[in-house]
């Protein structure tokens, strides 16, 4: 299942739509402009393919796209067809990299986004490889496994996980939100991990606690090292050292990061992962060579209180990246 040798292919998503902060939509290309995509081809010696495009899917957006009320639910959900539209199409052009063996690089973007990437990759691993599962590192301050019902803001980017994982239906009240999802789309939910947690709300404890999915919060990065938390992980995951591995999928929300180092991101959180706790997250990732595919959303150009804030935040985005790719190897 190992992506072809140094073939990688770049998505470059410029949408808001999960969340409601605008910004987030100027990073793929203040990303790139920091010289990311160089320094992939120049130091790392990947062949790059990408349409130089930084797509904003506005083709995909609805007319009309009213709060859509759901029975049960605290609040409405925002943006829901639009949502859906966006990570279809990200899903196909995720897709048609990683099914001609490519390693698929997503810039987003706020964190809906994941359910088109995920999915795209999930397909494509399951096509070319007899039914494969992936496996997704999760690395976010937040679970991002909020239902329609359990969400208490109604931003799409608190629940991709719930419907990239099944936990979360098409709601009946409009099918069509994520309808487009099917079974090869999906992920075990035994099969993710998550690391950095430090945020989750009373709901999303429950969902958790209730199909016992594996996760490591900032307490267990404090009492056993990111070293340990690593090799747990990655243990469970079948893709320590010694296990046969499986495919894995890394989906990095830079507010995993503490704010010191990522100051410009949507929804920030204290008490976060050093730069280097999140660049050995990646170097671990990359050791095991089971890497597939890799997210990294929530940077937002246009928040931090000032110039260096955001250069830094764009700076540790680009650092995650060549980490999970192979910068530190010697
Ligand atoms: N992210 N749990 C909160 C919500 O609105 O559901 C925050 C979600 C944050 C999402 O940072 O990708
Ligand atoms: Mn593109
Ligand atoms: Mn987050
Ligand atoms: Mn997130």
């Amino acid at each position: 299942f190992l992506p072809s040798e140094n073939q990688l292919g770049v998505v470059a998503v410029g949408f808001s739509g999960g969340q409601p902060k605008p910004g987030v939509e100027a990073a793929p290309l203040a990303l790139i402009k920091s010289g990311l995509l160089d320094s992939l081809r120049n130091d790392l010696e990947f062949v790059v393919h990408h349409d130089n495009q930084v797509h904003d899917f506005t083709e995909y957006f609805p007319t009309s796209d009213p709060p859509l009320i759901i029975s049960n639910a605290r609040v409405p959900m925002l943006n829901s067809l639009t949502v859906s539209n966006v990570t279809c199409a990200i899903s196909a052009q995720v897709y048609e990299h990683a099914s001609k063996g490519r390693l698929v690089l997503t810039l987003g973007g706020d964190h809906s986004i994941a359910v088109g990437s995920i999915a795209g990759t999930a397909k494509a691993i399951r096509e070319r490889h007899d039914g494969r599962e992936i496996a997704v590192v999760w690395v976010d301050a937040h679970t991002d496994i909020n239902t329609p019902e359990t969400s208490g803001s109604g931003n799409i980017h608190g629940m991709p996980v719930a419907f990239i994982s099944g936990l979360a239906k098409p709601p009946r009240e409009s099918p069509s939100v994520f309808g487009w999802i099917k079974k090869h789309h999906m992920i075990n939910i035994s099969k993710l991990v998550y690391i950095g947690l430090r945020d989750v709300d009373p709901g999303e404890k429950i969902i958790l606690r209730e199909n016992g999915i594996r996760a490591f919060s900032m307490h267990d990065v404090d009492k056993y090292g990111i070293g340990k938390v690593m090799d747990m992980a990655l243990d469970y995951l079948n893709c320590g050292p010694g296990q046969e591995g499986m495919p894995i999928h890394l989906s990095f929300d830079v507010d995993a990061l503490d704010p010191v180092f990522a100051p410009s991101t949507g929804t920030p959180v204290r008490g976060g992962l050093t730069l280097r706790e999140g660049d050995f997250i990646c170097e671990s990732i990359h050791e095991t060579g089971c890497l597939v595919a890799m997210d990294l959303v929530e940077v937002n150009p246009l928040l931090g209180e000032n110039d260096l804030a955001r250069k830094e935040t764009i700076r540790s985005g680009c650092s995650l990246v060549r980490c999970a790719l192979g910068e530190s190897l010697l």
